[in-house]
């Protein structure tokens, strides 16, 4: 394989000697950009490269979304709780805008989320008297939510996060149980929603979506869910793997052993919110003011492992997404600790490549 960083470091000195030579034309004629590598030409042959993005980055991070990336999902802006805030208030501009850009430049979608305990209004679960609604009212907004989502978006969204975080991280408990729409409608709402979502849109992958997918306890309660949903045939079509991860957790071989048994589910895989905190998950890693130069060679180092993996995987991995775009704008800024910078994404804050980047393109 091509070694990029020798190329690019050649290519470097050249501009230097030409520069030297012809002053301030060089730049043009050999424009830093073009000696990075296309993340999404590199990984043509293994899954679509895709990242999360809101309306506000859209325009910062043009150059890098179109020359890299292949799918997009709205970070928040398809949540029912930005959709439809209150009764009969809906709000789909934000929603529009990235789809209209996708459309523009000819990316894929992936929808996120249909049916989530979280960033979910309130008036969805209550009646005008305030009480909370019965199964068969909720099932009915549940229906009208799926509906309304997937046919204003059908025409670009080629896969749908159905159901998100479904599953307990309790011991010994299987459905998480601080979800309304569990509480509401019982065991059954997943399988509920699976349906809905075929018959508003039967071309639409369907997929149920999940974090600590890999860690062995909830791995296995998320296969257990797939399998009853298969063995009542009820319409699914893959795993999305969150794999919000860290430079430490989890280990290659733990990812490894998930990925070997959701491959025996027969169905596709998506990676669908991956970074690399530099901090340990809720742990006492101290907090850096700047990520240091081995904290960076490390998340290197594993972001290269874990791409080898996905590629090794690419005959079920069909998408692999980032949560996010470069270091200037990350959920993880603020997660766990308000306030807390974070560096978990393969460009930086002057949306330049770092090394996490080279490691997954060099290979
Ligand atoms: C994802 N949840 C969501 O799918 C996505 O829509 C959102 O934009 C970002 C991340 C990940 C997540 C799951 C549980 C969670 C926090 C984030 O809850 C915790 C709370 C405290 C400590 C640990 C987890």
């Amino acid at each position: 394989m091509q070694s990029w960083r020798a190329v690019r470091r050649a290519c470097l000195i050249l501009t230097l000697v030409v520069f030297a030579s012809f002053g301030g034309t060089a730049q043009t004629v050999w424009g830093g950009d073009a000696l990075i590598p296309s993340l999404k030409d590199v990984y043509a042959p293994y899954f679509e490269m895709g990242a999360a993005v809101s309306i506000g980055v859209l325009h910062p991070y043009d150059d890098l979304l179109q020359k890299h990336f292949s799918s997009l999902t709205a970070e928040n802006s398809m949540k029912f709780s930005e959709v439809h805030r209150s009764p009969g208030r809906y709000t789909f501009h934000a929603a529009d805008r990235i789809v209209d850009y996708a459309k523009e430049h000819d990316l894929l979608m992936r929808g996120h989320t249909l049916v989530w305990h979280s960033q979910v209004p309130a008036h969805v679960f209550l009646d005008d008297a305030r009480e909370s609604v019965t199964r068969e009212v909720l099932l009915e907004r549940m229906r009208e939510h799926i509906e309304l989502m997937m046919h204003r978006y059908g025409d670009v969204v080629y896969a749908w996060d159905v159901v998100n975080e479904a599953i307990s991280d309790e011991h010994n408990v299987f459905l998480r149980s601080n979800s309304r729409w569990h509480e509401i409608i019982g065991d059954d709402y997943v399988a509920q929603a699976f349906r809905m979502a075929h018959e508003a849109d039967p071309n639409a992958k369907l997929f149920y979506n999940d974090y600590n997918a890999v860690q062995p306890a909830k791995r296995d309660k998320i296969i257990r869910l797939i399998e009853e949903l298969q063995a009542d045939d009820v319409p699914i079509h893959g795993v999305g793997i969150q794999a919000h991860w860290n430079i430490y957790d989890p280990s290659v071989a733990t990812i490894r052993e998930a990925l070997e048994l959701y491959s025996q589910l027969g169905m596709e895989v998506h990676i669908t919110e991956l970074d690399l905190s530099v901090y340990a998950w809720n742990s006492q890693t101290p907090m850096m003011w700047e990520p240091t130069e081995e904290i960076l060679e490390l998340q290197a180092q594993r972001y290269g492992e874990i791409f080898a993996l996905f590629r090794e995987f690419s005959d079920v991995i069909t998408n692999v997404s980032f949560w996010g775009v470069a270091d200037d704008h990350t959920w993880l800024d603020n997660f766990p600790v308000q306030g807390r910078k974070n560096w978990p994404l393969l460009f930086d804050e002057e949306l330049q490549p770092k090394p996490a980047f080279w490691s997954i393109v060099d290979f």
